[in-house]
């Protein structure tokens, strides 16, 4: 308690050229904020032509003109030179009241109380990491006679690892990767880099200020995880290249034997606790398409990227243009000879015009060194793109515009999505047809474009074929319209997204299968945990996954914080510890009839990998990151079933 928060920023030490060359690259508005830290003085806030006059998703300067951006530089330099020769020091931090005046201040709207203690805890004035579960008031022996076994190692593996770590709670990692990342570590594919901005999508207790792009490529993403992953001593927990098989309850012990198979054949782990941290695109899906077999050249899936296959000056075809092969076509098209796109379904994109751009150095200098700017940074992200941007996803039930739009923000969201292709592919109809999507703005996930995609296709050695295929043969793609000779295909295809926790084989009390038990609706409180499955937790489980903006790292830091509280129950005495089935049951209802007023439901969407086959979404969270935050701070005991 009472350290230096660590985003406080460290001593300033730069000359006032350096500092007045850095604030040439800063968010004004986020610059604002922290000069309020540094001088206690909340008068900035009120100053004439200080203020943001506008928010915007990615618009970080609050659509301020250039002359009040100046003014605000100018007093910046005093400020912060003034900060630098009084030793960095920082004043008494601002109250409560003051953080949501600013807070508003920012995002030019009333912001609600709720989001205050969310906003604190991001601020951490005192250095606690108050998203990290206290542990100190139990007996170390207790905690090491607590061996929990975690499935995977990438994001929330690897979190569930520093959190166990910082606990004092033994832990092994089961990782079927040789390195650490999960889906960052598989997707190496040309141009894959995140489409969340990066200053959220990071954990909340290490440092942003390395970030090269706002939205990183996979090299950088991998190098991230590792760099933590080594800091926070979490390797040595890990047993790579070694898969969970099947894990089963043991009542009478209340342990977990989990069958692992690795280089040195099969092994049981027991542990008190298993926590799945194995994400939900970890299984690549290959088409149903006759003669998929049958093609003579190579063919790979855009998560299994073949790097041995040179791909210059080949006819490549591409079957897939969601997120995955949006992000390709546009990185090899100019080193193939032609391209041929193969899209089933047209998808809405977000103009984005920082999505391949570089941060600059003032930037990273302002969040390496300026009180809280980094955190105000990430609180711009987070209000427009992330609850902000669930009202055009919202049904509104006296809408009627068939497949076009389901209210009139989500058919305002049409029409600037519209305009932005339109813009791109100029006069040609033909093109305009195929890329304009036929259901409803956000309905799947929206992609984050700079105009980079539609480039690419008005190539003339590029070809979008929307034709539905019929078949692959030894030579190629053949569809309704014809056939195409390729060297290569590539399948963007996605992935078993609806299938939790599959193919592991999860047997739990009384012998029951969590597939058998879940059958085609997978459901879990909070995501979390099921009944029957004692001392069992998933991380980014049924109901957890964003599309309506969001950072998966914010949510699998609430989901182990609620995981931590129930281990706290395990190490008090209990034998097992698990969600009761009203709680679950009630979760699942809520969930589901939340969803059915959400866009990525409507009927208009014929093919999503958010649907499963009965139609149904069990995978995506409708609820707000705030409502997760607060129903996830603690479990609510009467949900616990406690034995
Ligand atoms: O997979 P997808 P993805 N015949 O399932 C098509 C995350 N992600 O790997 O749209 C013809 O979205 C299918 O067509 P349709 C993100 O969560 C994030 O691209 O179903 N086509 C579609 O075009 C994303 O949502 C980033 O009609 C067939 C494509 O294959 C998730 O991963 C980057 C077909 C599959 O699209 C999955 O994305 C990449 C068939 N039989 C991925 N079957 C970031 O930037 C399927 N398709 C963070």
């Amino acid at each position: 308690m009472s350290e230096r928060s660590p985003h406080a920023g460290a001593p300033i030490t730069a000359t006032d050229e350096e500092i007045a060359a850095a604030l040439e690259d800063v968010s004004i508005p986020t610059l604002v904020l922290s000069m309020v830290h540094m001088t206690g003085d909340a008068s900035w806030l009120t100053r004439s032509g200080f203020r943001p006059v506008g928010l915007f998703l990615n618009e970080i300067q609050g659509f301020m003109d250039e002359r009040s951006r100046a003014e605000v530089r100018r007093h910046a330099l005093e400020v912060i030179t003034a900060y630098r020769d009084g030793g960095s020091e920082l004043p008494p931090p601002p109250s409560a009241a003051l953080v949501q005046e600013m807070m508003s201040w920012l995002v030019c709207e009333p912001v609600p109380d709720e989001y205050v203690p969310m906003m604190l805890e991001e601020l951490d004035f005192d250095g606690s990491d108050p998203r990290r579960v206290d542990w100190s008031g139990i007996d170390e022996s207790v905690r090491a006679d607590l061996p929990v076994v975690i499935v995977g190692c990438g994001m929330s593996g690897l979190l569930a690892g520093v959190r166990l770590g910082e606990a004092g709670i033994p832990y092994t990692i089961v990782e079927k990767n040789a390195g650490v990342g999960g889906t960052w570590f598989e997707n190496q594919y040309p141009g894959a880099r995140v489409d969340v901005g990066n200053h959220f999508y990071c954990y909340s207790f290490e440092p942003s200020d390395h970030w090269t792009e706002f939205f990183s490529q996979q090299p950088e993403l991998q190098t991230y995880f590792q760099r933590v992953m080594e800091r926070h001593g979490v390797d040595r927990h890990v047993r790579w290249e070694t898969e969970v098989d099947r894990m089963v309850w043991d009542e009478e012990h209340a342990t977990w034997r989990v069958t692992v198979s690795g280089a040195g054949g099969d092994e049981v782990l027991e542990a008190r606790a298993v926590i799945t941290a194995v994400g939900q695109l970890n299984r690549p899906k290959l088409p149903d398409i006759d003669g998929i077999d049958s093609f003579d050249g190579p063919a790979f899936h855009s998560a299994r990227w073949d790097h041995s296959v040179d791909l210059t000056g080949k006819r490549v075809a591409l079957i897939g243009a969601g997120a995955s092969g949006f992000q390709i076509a546009p990185a090899i098209a100019e080193q193939v000879a032609e391209l041929h796109v193969f899209q089933r379904t047209a998808q809405w994109m977000f103009p984005n015009p920082h999505y391949h751009e570089a941060v600059a150095d003032g930037v990273r200098w302002a969040m390496r060194h300026l009180p809280f700017y980094a955190r105000w940074y990430r609180f711009l992200l987070f209000w427009p793109a992330c609850d902000g941007g669930m009202a055009a996803a919202r049904i509104d039930p006296e809408w009627d515009d068939g497949s076009r739009s389901i209210s009139a923000i989500n058919d305002m969201a049409r029409g600037m999505f519209t305009d932005w292709i339109t813009g791109q592919v100029g006069d040609d109809p033909e093109l305009l047809a195929k890329v304009i999507p036929d259901y409803p703005a956000t309905g799947k996930r929206t992609l984050q474009d700079d105009g980079s995609w539609l480039q690419t296709l008005v190539r003339d050695d590029v070809e979008l074929h929307r034709a539905s295929i019929r078949a692959i043969t030894p030579t190629g793609v053949t569809t309704a319209d014809g056939h195409v000779d390729v060297d290569v295909i590539v399948f963007a295809t996605g992935f078993h997204g609806t299938r939790f926790l599959w193919p592991m084989e999860i047997v739990g009390r009384d012998g029951a299968t969590l597939q058998d038990s879940w059958g085609a609706t997978p459901a879990a409180h909070l995501g979390i945990s099921t009944p029957g499955f004692p001392n069992l937790f998933s991380m980014y489980g049924p109901g957890t996954n964003l599309a309506s903006g969001g950072s998966l790292i914010f949510h699998s830091e609430c989901q182990m914080r609620w995981i931590e509280h129930c281990l706290q129950r395990l190490a008090g005495g209990a034998a097992t510890v698990e969600a009761t089935d009203t709680a679950t049951k009630d979760w699942f209802d809520r969930t589901q009839a939340e969803l059915d007023t959400m866009v990525w439901t409507h009927p208009s969407i014929e093919h999503s990998w958010y649907k499963s086959n009965d139609g149904r979404i069990y995978g995506l969270s409708p609820w707000r990151l705030v409502d997760y935050w607060d129903w996830t701070r603690e479990p609510d005991p009467a949900d616990l079933e406690i034995r």
